[in-house]
């Protein structure tokens, strides 16, 4: 039995793993990664893109953001489209200068991983933890295994972060926590293709065939979404069917969409889960541990990353001020920020796929929506803060 021991005990490499090693190392406080994936892996899976202002402040605090400065692309407005109306929201002017930074999940992951071991930082790969005990005492435990060798973590704190099919939920007793889930009938058809961005910014587009979102990874690589039903299958998507629907579905006058070799291909399927509380004694939910929003807010990292700082924060509180008092309040403070993003991810899920049929009540809404969008200011800046993520001390004010 290979025996660990350690201040902090974390399930998972991903983003919310990673961030947490590298903000507890800012204060001294020792941690372990245990990762159930290869290095390789981890660092090709094709996920996210979109990073907020607080997540690019965080790694800049962390000095991890080097990379992400210098090949990421900082966005300062966001176009949105209807029945091929295009109209852009400023949101650097309308939000104080906050904007967004489009830089692929896979290269956070390998700038973190990096940085976590360059300073000596441990982390386990394919070591995959098999249950947590001892959580409700002060020594809580996590066994895992490593190629065939069974092991042992003893640890202060369990911070699962091991996303929605890992181990930490299905530990939390039952009587813990409250679920909700919403499927939305309907799945994004994801690509990257070898082909320069059609426009510097990202498209969120409704149109009647269905949704489409334009986004990119470099100047060289793009990135594409399209709605499709649930039960459809990517051999029913040849490559020139899928740039037919794009052009279609993102086209406005004067605006062509370049096209190019398809490089990846995914369907993701769209929906929201949510628990109503991430703690139980010492073992705390991180990430997509705790909750899924649809990508069409561009929110799952994001969260993920406040999830930690403020798990962090509970944890710094406790090894400097001998308090339990900012981790007993944990989950009630990630949720505000996590409730926060499933709202605006409903909002912008259910303004731009198609759900019923032109001139229906649900479509009148949905264009009445976008008519507003247009001719007000304070609207088209509720959508802006949302989408650039709100400033952490925004969640303190009462006005
Ligand atoms: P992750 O799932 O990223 O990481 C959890 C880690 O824990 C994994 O590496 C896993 O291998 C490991 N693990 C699991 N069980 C374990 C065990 N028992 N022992 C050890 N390790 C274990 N978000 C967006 O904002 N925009 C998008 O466009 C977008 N697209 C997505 C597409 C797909 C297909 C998926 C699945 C998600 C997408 N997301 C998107 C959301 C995604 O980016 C997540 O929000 C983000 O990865 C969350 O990070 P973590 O919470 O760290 O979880
Ligand atoms: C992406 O670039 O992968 C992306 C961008 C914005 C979203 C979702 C995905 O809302």
């Amino acid at each position: 039995m290979k025996i660990l021991k350690t201040q902090v005990g974390i399930i998972g490499g991903g983003p919310a793993g990673l961030t947490l090693a590298l903000l507890l190392r800012r204060q001294g406080i020792e941690a372990i990664i245990l990762e159930n994936r290869s290095r390789e892996y981890v660092q090709a899976r094709v996920r996210a893109g979109l990073l907020e202002q607080n997540t690019v402040d965080i790694y800049k605090t962390l000095g991890v953001a080097d990379r992400l400065l210098k090949e990421g692309q900082q966005h300062h407005g966001v176009y949105l489209s209807f029945n091929q109306e295009r109209v852009r929201i400023p949101f650097g002017e309308l939000t104080g200068g906050r904007n967004i930074t489009i830089y692929g999940q896979q290269e956070v992951i390998k700038d973190l991983t990096d940085a976590w071991l360059a300073g000596g930082g441990e982390i386990y790969f394919e070591t995959s933890a098999t249950r947590i005990e001892d959580f409700e005492t002060s020594t809580p435990k996590i066994y895992f295994e490593q190629q065939g060798q069974a092991g042992v973590l003893t640890c202060d704190f369990v911070a699962a972060c091991d996303g929605f099919h890992g181990i930490g939920r299905k530990t939390l007793p039952a009587s813990a926590y409250q679920e909700y889930t919403i499927s939305y009938p309907f799945s994004w058809l994801g690509i990257l293709a070898h082909v320069a961005p059609s426009t510097h910014e990202l498209i969120y587009a409704y149109h009647e065939r269905g949704f489409a979102l334009h986004s990119l990874r470099s100047e060289k690589i793009s990135r594409l979404y399209i709605q499709v039903d649930n039960d459809d299958h990517l051999d029913n998507w040849p490559d020139d069917k899928i740039w037919q629907e794009l052009a279609l579905r993102l086209g406005t006058t004067g605006w062509e969409l370049k096209t190019g070799p398809i490089f990846e291909k995914s369907i993701t399927p769209m929906r929201s889960f949510f628990t109503d509380n991430m703690q139980a004694g010492r073992l705390f939910l991180a990430g997509d541990a705790a909750h899924i929003v649809p990508p069409t807010g561009g929110k799952g990292l994001n969260l993920a990353v406040a999830d930690v700082k403020h798990l962090a924060d509970g944890l710094q509180a406790y090894y400097q001020q001998n308090t339990l008092e900012t981790l007993a309040a944990y989950s009630a403070t990630a949720l505000k920020r996590v409730w926060r993003a499933q709202d605006f991810s409903h909002f912008m899920t259910t303004l731009f796929h198609k759900q019923a049929e032109h001139g229906s009540y649900q479509y009148q809404l949905q264009k009445a929506k976008f008519d507003y969008i247009k001719m007000s200011e304070a609207y088209a800046t509720s959508i802006a803060e949302n989408y650039v993520g709100l400033p952490f001390e925004a969640f303190e004010k009462n006005i």
